[in-house]
């Protein structure tokens, strides 16, 4: 490695490992990763899977690579020798921000496993320029500006093929780039992102602002633009298409070349949609295999029998129904293809509620995964029953067999080996390195649960984590915590359903109740790290509020030595590595019913934190291995929450009303302390939605809360019963290795 290093360097820079800087180092890095990369088998086999997702959020990948490559500790070594971390060296790398939250990172964690078990898999994705907005914290507001990361030296490389892409009245040009996917000491992958060559920069304004109906110039531009008005709705249908054109293309195009037989697609090819985000693959496969010569019904048969689709959220408004006008302008080819399956649709059922293309005229994308996929599966095993029970119980009565649960995972190289290394050495030292392939091996941690010796070093390797946080935070955004305080985190897309407002609650309590003089037995530090959609304006409300209460916090003498209330700038990838393993107290508060699953939960339980959590998504699998005194659950169960929607059971003005307990919290975002240093209008537009309307019922659980927090910050004083729940709960986390998830899609569904 040291030879290719100097090579490198000296070819590109004229440098040496003694002269050159950390950027150089990290381009030098690069082009030898990619290298290795590259002498890598590629995986093959009959059936190909093509992973089709608007979103990957990859994260930074010069650890991770040299992970899987085998060549992490050396080059760490290597480094150091020479007077530079790894860590510092990773600076330079700019983290690809093409994801919102889970569903983006589970896709990253997917290839990863897809790859390290040696299966023939690729992602289709799209190459946005400026990915998702980067976050600004300023005057406690978040704004919004531009998040460029392709350089000249990255990880994309261009392959060379290109597809057009019919659009109503224009073509347009998708060039395919591939990054490099390495498995864990094994064969390579890769993920596909197309772009636009016409794509423009420069059409960004202030912010994000971008004139929203110039496709050429915009297509690949961000990540989900502003849907909130139609010219945003209609460019997320034109991405969807580009996207799955290029994949449609590019499937039949690789199928042929490896000498499948296009009136058999199902035997070479299996399309896992994430989502419905890419459900017009669907009738573009049928387009397609009509075009090459299949009849009508043959086409629909092999795409339903190549077809599976995965979803990841109940919310009403999540779920994508375009008005067929939408999809008449993108892809006027596609709409009697979509006519033709809504009617053998309405065929196989006259049940509405299962129809493509409903009376107003707009059409389910769901639908016609379901209709015309042969796998339906949900991503945690409560969030499955609630699909075949209610959400998509009419289709679960047609198609029993369809139904399936995948209980997410995320990947152990990352999430445990790159971001707490030394745990992972630790935990090592103790059961030696099989855990690295067989993540179920982690329960042999069990045997330790009463040496003292073991319980010790991991609340001293805990300590490092937090102070190595604290480092970094002091640095990046001149923020001073507490070490010794308690670390009480809350990081994921802000949403009301997470209830981040209800944490806040919280803060509020505590505040009043150090006040009115009585301290917590140690300082409490709580950490939010959130990104609200654009056009989401309570999510920012909520923002606001909590950045407002920090510094009503930090400004109070009687209060600031015991309670810190921080928000991170900008949660993304690389932020989580730094995070997670400094967690002690990991919220996960989710309205019970509507948390799909949760990925989050899974990281910080791997990484020594213990849950403080509702019965909802993962956490109730999670509850069920690590078992009731190594969790602390609370609130309402999802069949009462979801009774509580159908009966229009829930007012929060009713609770407010007759709790004054509760009201004197709610009543604190408007209090004048508030409304002196922060937004009145944005200040009084939260209040009145919790105590008005409240759709996510924070006011709900919020005693119950409270008290189960308490009962938590009590508990963690007795430091040795704490290590050995944190203990319990890295050992039961094997269950959540995506290598165990994939495992599961591929003996279920994909059948590689
Ligand atoms: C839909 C229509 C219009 C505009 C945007 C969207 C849209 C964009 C992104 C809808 C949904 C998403 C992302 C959803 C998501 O991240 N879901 C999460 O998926 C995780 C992985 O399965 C789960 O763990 C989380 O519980 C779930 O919230």
């Amino acid at each position: 490695m040291e030879q290719a290093l100097q090579k490198i360097l000296k070819e590109k820079f004229e440098k040496t490992l003694e002269t050159a800087d950390s950027r150089e180092i990290y381009i030098a890095l690069l082009y030898f990763t990619r290298d290795k990369m590259a002498d890598m088998p590629v995986n093959e086999g009959k059936r190909k899977l093509y992973y089709v997702s608007a979103e990957f959020l990859i994260g930074k990948l010069l650890s991770n690579n040299l992970i899987n490559l085998g060549l992490f500790d050396e080059a760490r070594e290597l480094l150091h020798r020479y007077g530079h971390e790894l860590t510092e060296i990773e600076e330079s790398e700019n983290e690809p921000s093409l994801g919102n939250g889970g569903l983006g990172r589970l896709a990253a964690c997917f290839l990863d496993s897809i790859a390290s078990l040696n299966l023939c898999g690729d992602g289709a994705g799209l190459n946005y320029h400026d990915g998702l907005f980067y976050q600004k914290l300023e005057n406690n507001y978040q704004r919004e500006v531009k998040n460029p990361w392709m350089s000249s030296d990255s990880w994309l490389t261009d392959t060379g093929v290109h597809f057009t892409v019919e659009f109503g009245g224009f073509t347009m040009d998708s060039i395919m780039y591939d990054i490099c996917v390495p498995g864990y000491q094994g064969r390579r992958n890769a993920l596909h992102l197309f772009d636009s060559p016409t794509v423009d920069e420069s059409l960004i304004g202030d912010g994000i602002s971008f004139d929203k109906t110039d496709i050429p110039r915009n297509l690949t531009l961000f990540l989900y633009p502003d849907d909130s008005d139609d010219a945003g709705r209609l460019l997320r249908v034109y991405q969807q298409y580009f996207l799955v054109s290029s994949t449609a293309q590019l499937i039949l195009k690789e199928t042929k070349e490896r000498g499948g037989d296009l009136a058999h697609l199902h035997e070479y090819v299996a399309v896992q949609i994430n989502d419905t985000h890419p459900t017009m693959i669907i009738p573009e496969l049928i387009r397609l295999l009509v075009k090459e010569g299949l009849s009508m019904d043959e086409a629909v048969k092999e795409v339903s029998l190549t077809c599976a689709y995965t979803n990841h959220t109940i919310l009403a408004e999540a779920l994508e129904k375009w008005p067929a006008a939408f999809i008449e302008k993108v892809a006027p080819q596609l709409m009697p293809i979509i006519k033709e399956l809504d009617e053998r649709a309405k065929k196989i059922s006259d049940d509405p509620r299962v129809a493509i293309i409903d009376k107003d005229n707009r059409v389910h994308m769901a639908h016609i995964d379901i209709h015309f996929g042969y796998s339906v599966n949900g991503v945690a095993a409560l969030h499955t029953e609630i699909l075949k029970e209610s959400e998509l119980h009419p289709f679960y009565e047609l198609y029993p067999e369809k139904f399936n649960n995948k209980t997410n995972g995320i990947t152990f190289r990352r999430w445990l080996l790159h971001c707490n290394p030394n745990l992972a050495a630790y935990v090592e030292s103790l059961i030696g390195p099989g855990f690295k392939t067989d993540a179920m091996e982690l329960e042999k941690l069990l045997s330790f649960t009463d040496d003292e010796t073991v319980l010790e070093k991991l609340l001293a390797i805990k300590q490092e984590n937090k102070e190595e946080l604290a480092g970094y935070l002091k640095e990046t955004q001149g923020i001073v915590l507490n070490t010794e305080s308690v670390f009480d985190i809350q990081v994921k897309r802000l949403h009301e359903y997470k209830r981040q407002q209800m944490n806040a609650l919280y803060a509020v309590y505590k505040y009043l109740q150090i006040k009115a003089g009585h301290l917590p037995p140690r300082p409490i530090t709580m950490i939010f790290g959130a990104k609200a959609a654009p056009a989401y304006t309570i999510a920012k409300d909520i923002i606001h509020f909590i950045m407002c209460l920090g510094q009503i916090i930090d400004n109070d003498p009687d209060v600031r030595d015991w309670l810190k209330v921080v928000m991170i700038e900008n949660y993304n990838v690389t932020k989580a590595a730094k995070v997670i393993p400094a967690c002690d107290i990991s919220e996960q508060i989710s309205l019970a019913s509507k948390e799909a699953s949760g990925t989050g939960n899974m990281k910080f339980m791997l990484n020594g934190a213990v849950t403080l959590g509702t019965e909802d998504g993962a956490n109730v699998e999670i509850g069920e291995l690590v078992g009731k005194e190594n969790i602390y659950t609370f609130g309402k169960s999802s069949d009462e929450v979801i009774d509580l929607y159908a009966t229009h059971g829930y007012s929060s003005a009713a609770i407010y009303d007759s709790d004054p307990e509760i009201a004197e919290l709610v009543d604190f975002i408007i209090d004048k302390k508030m409304i002196r240093i922060g937004d009145v209008y944005a200040l009084c537009r939260l209040y009145k939605e919790i105590v008005g309307k409240d759709w996510f019922m924070t006011l709900l659980d919020l005693k119950e809360y409270i008290a189960v927090k308490e009962k938590m910050l009590m508990d963690y004083e007795d430091r040795k019963a704490w290590a050995k729940k944190s203990l319990v709960n890295i050992a039961k986390a094997g269950f959540f290795s995506s290598d165990r998830t994939i495992q599961e899609y591929n003996d279920d569904i994909w059948h590689l």
